[in-house]
C-alpha cells in the first residue's frame, strides 16, 4: 500500500515535470516578448509511510514583475504574506459561549484565487472543507525585492519570492518545477530514514499503563505521520498516554471514530463575519484521563507538540483509533483482561 501511494507520488512529481517541460520550452520562445509566466511552488508533500514535508518547494524563486505563482496546496495550508506566525487557534465568545475558532486572520482569505498580488498584508486563508480549491495562484504585480510567506499551521514554514528587474534573466518555470520536486524529494528521503527507525520503536512502560509516541521530531521540515509502535497493549484499568515530542512540527488527534476533512466549522454571527469554529475534525470530545468502555467513541482535539493526551481502557478489547488530521496515520491499543 505504501508503495503504491510512493509510485503515484513519483509519477506526479514526473508528470508534473513533463508538463512543466511543455510549458517551458513553449516559454522560451515568448521570453523575448517578455510574456508573463506561470510557476509552480509545492505547498507541503506526502511521501511514503506517511512522511510529510512541511515546507514551500522551491523555498525561495525568482519571478518578473507581472509573473503568476500557483501553490499546490497539497494539505492543510495557507499562504500568507504576513509580517509575522498567527496563533492559529483563539478561545472566542460565539453567540453566548466560549469556544475554540480558528483566528479569522490565518482562516479567512484577504485576496481572491487568482487576483494581484501588489504589496502588504494577504492571505489565501484555509482551504474549507474536502472541496476546496487545490491550488491559489497570484499575479506578483511588485517592484523588484524580497517578498517573504508563511503558513500559519506550521510555524517555520515559510518561503521568498524574489522579484527581479524585466531584462535580468530568470530559471524557467520547468526549471523552477524540477527544484521544487528535488527539494521535496530530498526532504522526504530524510524523513523515510527516519520513518524506518522509528518503526522499531516501543512502547514505554509507565505505572499505569504504557506511552505513545504521536509522530516524531527532529527532522526539521520533515514529519512521520505514524503512531510508535503502530500497536500497544495493556491490561484492562491501565492507560494509554499519546506524547508529541516537543521539537516535532506538527499536531495531532487520538480519536475513534474517523472525522476527516471538517477541519473547519463556519458559523453565522448576527452583523459580523462568520466565524471559523473547529470542526469534528479538530474539537476536542474526550477529557485526557477519561475512561473509555468498549464501543466507545473518543477524541482528544487537536493536540500539539510538547503535550500528551491519556485514556484509560476498562473493558478488554481491541480499540482501533486514528488522527483525524493524517489519512493514514492509526493505531491499535490491545486491551487484555487484567489480573
Ligand atoms: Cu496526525
Amino acid at each position: 500500500m505504501r508503495n503504491i501511494v510512493w509510485k503515484v507520488g513519483l509519477v506526479g512529481v514526473l508528470a508534473l515535470g513533463i508538463f512543466a517541460g511543455f510549458a517551458g520550452s513553449r516559454q522560451v520562445a515568448r521570453a523575448q516578448e517578455m510574456q508573463p509566466q506561470t510557476f509552480f511552488v509545492q505547498a507541503g508533500g506526502l511521501g511514503p509511510g506517511n512522511v510529510e514535508v512541511l515546507a514551500f518547494a522551491p523555498q525561495s524563486l525568482q519571478v518578473h514583475r507581472g509573473d503568476t505563482v500557483t501553490w499546490a496546496i497539497n494539505s492543510f495550508h495557507n499562504v500568507h504574506f504576513s509580517e509575522g506566525p498567527n496563533e492559529l487557534v483563539l478561545m472566542q465568545d460565539v453567540n453566548g459561549q466560549q469556544m475554540p475558532v480558528i483566528n479569522p486572520a490565518v482562516g479567512l482569505p484577504t485576496i481572491e484565487n487568482g487576483a494581484t498580488y501588489s504589496g502588504g498584508d494577504a492571505n489565501s486563508g484555509l482551504p474549507a472543507g474536502p472541496d476546496a480549491p487545490k491550488t491559489f495562484s497570484l499575479v506578483m504585480d511588485l517592484e523588484p525585492g524580497t517578498y517573504s510567506y508563511i503558513c500559519d499551521v506550521h510555524p517555520g514554514m515559510a518561503g521568498v519570492i524574489n522579484v527581479v528587474a524585466d531584462d535580468q534573466a530568470i530559471p524557467t518555470p520547468a526549471e523552477v518545477a524540477v527544484q521544487g520536486a528535488t527539494e521535496l524529494l530530498g526532504a522526504i528521503g530524510a524523513g523515510t530514514g527516519a520513518m524506518l527507525q522509528l518503526e522499531t520503536t516501543e512502547a514505554q512502560a509507565t505505572d499505569t499503563g504504557v506511552t505513545v509516541q504521536a509522530g516524531n521530531g527532529g527532522t526539521g521540515r520533515t514529519t512521520v505521520n505514524q503512531f510508535f509502535p503502530f500497536s500497544a497493549t495493556i491490561q484492562a484499568g491501565q492507560s494509554v498516554t499519546w506524547t508529541i515530542p516537543e521539537d516535532s512540527v506538527e499536531p495531532h488527534t487520538v480519536s475513534w471514530p474517523a472525522v476527516r476533512g471538517q477541519d473547519v466549522a463556519p458559523i453565522a454571527v448576527e452583523g459580523g463575519a462568520p466565524i471559523l469554529a473547529l470542526g469534528p475534525t479538530l474539537l476536542p470530545m474526550t477529557q485526557s484521563g477519561a475512561e473509555v468502555a468498549a464501543g466507545e467513541s473518543f477524541s482528544s482535539g487537536l493536540f500539539n507538540p510538547g503535550q500528551s493526551f491519556s485514556l484509560t481502557f476498562t473493558e478488554p478489547g481491541v480499540y482501533p483509533y486514528v488522527c483525524n488530521i493524517h489519512p493514514g496515520m492509526n493505531g491499535v491499543i490491545v486491551v487484555e483482561p487484567g489480573a
